[in-house]
């Protein structure tokens, strides 16, 4: 079966968070299948990381169960019935979908629910990961019995907790498996977003673009990993609009990504001058965010805490901006009190895997603080996903930006924030100038980071290259 690992992946997998959670039994829901506009009408099926890491499957409907006291685990899902058999198609039963992810005990919809209303009769303890969409809170209140407002505060109740911190363990170390799945996104990704640079151009629209790259992705039957951000509004975080016209002088940010058939997503940016060529401004200010993503990159090791790496990208970004006049005084104040974030206000990056943003329906503080790493309260800063010490297998994105956003400037400027530390008239300057942001997906190993996938046209020179290339 395609994007799926061999059954003894699996069984391992579940062995381990076994032994992390003892004395409980842990359910698993997969995604459900969700209406578009009507209940036959779906969206197109995306798994949840958590169910598809542990029991492997892409098909909708099922759940799964780990009971660590004994070790077993079951499969639990519907028969094909005879309309869906007529109008979809029989798919392969529960007991083979079972045997390909190493499960040996499968049972129907009822069962679980019957298995569910025993363990809570006896009090026995029981754990799941926090769901994140209506039918999964409404599929777990029907399960244990509680409210739905209960369910969906159930993220940081105690067992869920000790639940929640051994998937994180377990998912953010990755496999030599799962690193192969990325980079089979990411050779996608790259002819994806080499296609989108050649197509980039004055007078072409936004969604003409899309267009392009998006039928790339899809002749190879691949999905989007989010929705992808193509935009000459780059100073827009997350735009997720695609109606403008490109004009000549303007920056393109280009934030797009596919998920593998194993489910593994891929997140790069590129930044494109819509001319064919940076200008000089742009092109000093490409290189300044170039040079802070190729040190936070190399600086990639275990050990290090990625919140001292988005630090060490404020830092090289400062000097220069210090020097082109936007902030004036010493980088170590500019850096220390968050006065760079009118132009970086979002994090560095995020572990990527099965999720774009990996596991953070696990919450965000689950999966990037801890004890001794708690998240900052200054503006932008407070947006990092991740900060605690990066661990030696993991992958994550190294995402540096400039950003000029009139909105933010505006403000700042009303109230005169760091005054004494930011030239809002040069900032002033900059209004439309639109963002740059560059990024990679990096393999945390002892030498430094590895950017995986192939390589994608990101030096300057190389983009206006690649622009030159065949749509
Ligand atoms: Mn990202």
């Amino acid at each position: 079966m395609r994007g799926v690992f061999d059954p003894d992946t699996y069984r391992a997998r579940r062995e381990a968070l076994a032994r992390a959670v003892p004395g409980a039994l842990l359910l698993v829901p997969g995604n459900a299948a969700k209406a578009m506009d009507f209940r036959a009408n779906q969206y197109p099926f995306v798994q949840d990381g958590t169910f598809r890491y542990f029991f492997g499957l892409d098909q909708p409907d099922l759940a799964g169960l780990i009971d660590t006291e004994t070790g077993d685990a079951w499969l639990f899902g519907e028969a094909t019935g005879i309309d869906e058999a007529v109008w979809l198609g029989s798919r392969p039963s529960l007991g083979e979908l079972a045997a390909r992810v190493g499960v040996t005990r499968c049972a129907d919809g009822a069962a679980l629910a019957a298995t569910m209303a025993d363990a809570i009769g006896r009090g026995r303890q029981i754990a799941w990961p926090p769901p994140y969409c209506a039918e999964g809170m409404v599929t777990l209140a029907r399960l244990t019995g509680q409210s739905l407002a209960r369910i969906a505060a159930s993220a940081n109740a105690p067992g869920n907790l000790a639940l929640v911190r051994a998937i994180v363990g377990l998912r953010e170390i990755k496999s030599a498996a799962e690193i192969a799945e990325m980079e089979a996104a990411l050779a996608v990704t790259a002819r994806m977003h080499h296609a989108a640079m050649a197509a980039t151009r004055p007078g072409v629209r936004e969604h003409e673009v899309v267009g392009r790259f998006e039928g790339i992705m899809r002749a190879a039957d691949l999905h989007f990993a989010y929705q992808p951000i193509f935009s000459g509004r780059g100073e827009v975080l997350h735009n997720l609009r695609y109606d403008r016209v490109l004009a000549a002088g303007e920056l393109v940010v280009n934030d797009s990504g596919a998920k593998s058939h194993g489910g593994y997503a891929s997140d790069i940016t590129r930044t494109i001058p819509v001319s064919g060529r940076f200008n000089a401004l742009q092109l000093r200010l490409y290189e300044t965010v170039l040079r802070a993503q190729q040190a936070a990159i190399e600086a990639c090791r275990p050990g290090v805490r990625f919140v001292d790496l988005h630090l060490l990208a404020a830092r090289i970004m400062v000097e220069d901006l210090v020097d082109l006049g936007l902030f004036r005084g010493a980088v170590d104040d500019i850096v220390a009190t968050g006065a760079y974030a009118l132009c970086f206000p979002c994090g560095l990056g995020h572990q990527i895997g099965l999720d774009v943003h990996d596991m953070e329906a696990l919450g965000e503080d689950n999966v990037g603080y801890d004890g001794e790493n708690r998240r900052s309260a200054l503006f932008g800063l407070r947006n990092l996903r991740l900060a605690r010490p990066l661990r030696r297998d993991m992958t994550v994105t190294v995402e540096p930006g400039l950003y000029f956003i009139p909105e933010l400037i505006d403000m700042w400027r009303g109230e005169a924030r760091h005054a004494g530390l930011i030239d809002y008239d040069a900032f002033d300057r900059l209004r439309g100038f639109g963002g740059i942001r560059i990024e990679d997906d990096v393999h945390v190993t002892a030498e430094g980071g590895r950017v995986l996938g192939p390589p994608i046209a990101r030096s300057a020179h190389d983009v206006e290259q690649a622009m030159q290339g065949d749509a």
